[in-house]
């Protein structure tokens, strides 16, 4: 694959409902989108990161700054066989994961439509339908969060994943136990913990919770370790996962006992697909985390969540739950059975509505 053209923009897209987590509230999405043209075929890719620096050190501004310095130029300059070539040529570059994962997995679209074949396959995906989960954020009060419980159970969805911090975790996992004493639960810290609270930590293993995601920092194995050794409770890593060889010491040392797979945290399709090697042949299950994705990087988690290791339901969930309008077709739906069917078509399986977001543009610039 030859790239001819490169064009990345901003788009701004406002959630159906503010999201909430231990380090702030968000209501607007700035996400950045990576177009490439290789072979008279279009690619699409999204940059997962947040709009502060508060989940991980990117923003749309330094994704901007590494796609236009280096990412883009350094793709421009050859050709690509496969794109799994492309990850090592970025190693270089230290971190900025997402922005890397926003042309790599553009580069993936393109090879899959290539070949005639659907992402997923071409990855080495099998399942059909994935298992759908989703993740609520800190709410105003406890019975409004009780509420979309109970929509999102209604809707089907086969697991319910809250966001915690302190302040906001014991009391709330105590009414949700007690509204519903058997869901499958799971409860999402973002690092708003330290090894010092652990007393308060043990407190959650009588709600028999899934798993608890992410309790201490966000580069810290080792304070997990000794955590999760003293907690009955799963711990589930996100924040201090981005590459495979993290997993391994995650696991090795006992720092965790399932991870969630982010694309752009990971850096891409090569990178998730080590995750997941390293994890399956440990018998770790690994689930599809989200960042309240555009259609974009929602269908790319899609086709990831076909893997055999993806064994527990991800944060993947329906486009309506984030937009009134997505910016694909068809958008992201969920079966009665909170399930996903995956698309069969070549690439993606949707379609990026070009239309729609040229309307939600706020900055774009091209390299040939
Ligand atoms: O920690 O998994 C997280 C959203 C933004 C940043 C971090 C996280 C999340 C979510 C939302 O939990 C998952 C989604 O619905 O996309
Ligand atoms: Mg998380």
């Amino acid at each position: 694959m030859k790239i001819r053209r490169v064009e990345i923009r901003e788009i701004r897209l406002p959630l159906v409902h503010f999201f909430e987590t231990s380090f702030g509230r968000t209501t607007v999405r700035r996400i950045v989108l990576v177009r490439v043209e290789a072979d008279g075929l279009t690619g699409w890719g999204e940059v997962s990161c947040g709009e502060e620096p508060f989940y991980s050190h990117e923003t749309p501004e330094t994704a901007w700054h590494i796609l236009r310095d280096y990412v883009v130029p350094w793709s421009l300059k050859r050709e690509w066989a496969s794109a799994s070539e492309i990850a090592p040529v970025f190693r270089p570059i230290r971190g900025h994961n997402m922005a890397k994962a926003a042309l790599e997995n553009a580069l993936w679209d393109i090879e899959a439509q290539m070949k005639g074949a659907p992402l997923f396959r071409l990855l080495g995906g099998s399942l059909q339908e994935i298992p759908c989960g989703v993740s609520i954020g800190i709410q105003n009060s406890i019975e409004e969060l009780l509420d979309k419980i109970q929509r999102e159970l209604d809707a089907g969805y086969q697991r319910i994943k809250v966001k915690i911090k302190p302040g906001w975790d014991v009391e709330v996992l105590e009414r949700i136990r007690h509204k519903f004493p058997r869901i499958a639960l799971m409860a999402d810290a973002n690092s708003a913990y330290t090894l010092a609270d652990l007393p308060h930590l043990q407190q959650f293993d009588r709600f028999f919770l899934m798993m608890v995601e992410q309790p201490l920092g966000w580069e810290d194995l080792l304070d997990h370790a000794k955590l999760q050794h003293e907690l009955a409770t799963p711990i589930c890593l996100d924040e201090s996962i981005h590459s495979a060889e993290d997993a391994r010491k995650a696991i090795e040392i006992g720092a965790c006992k399932i991870i969630n797979v982010k694309l752009g945290r990971v850096g891409g399709f090569t990178s998730a697909r080590q995750v997941h090697d390293v994890c399956r042949a440990r018998n770790v299950p690994v689930w599809c985390g989200g960042m309240l994705e555009s259609g974009i990087g929602r269908a790319h988690n899609i086709a990831l969540s076909t893997l055999p290791g993806f064994t527990l339901p991800g944060d993947v969930s329906a486009s309506q739950r984030y937009w009134t309008q997505d910016i694909i077709d068809p958008e992201v739906t969920v079966s009665p059975q909170g399930t996903i069917r995956v698309p069969q078509g070549p690439g993606l399986g949707y379609v990026a509505n070009l239309e729609r977001i040229e309307k939600v543009t706020v900055r774009k610039e091209a390299f040939e």
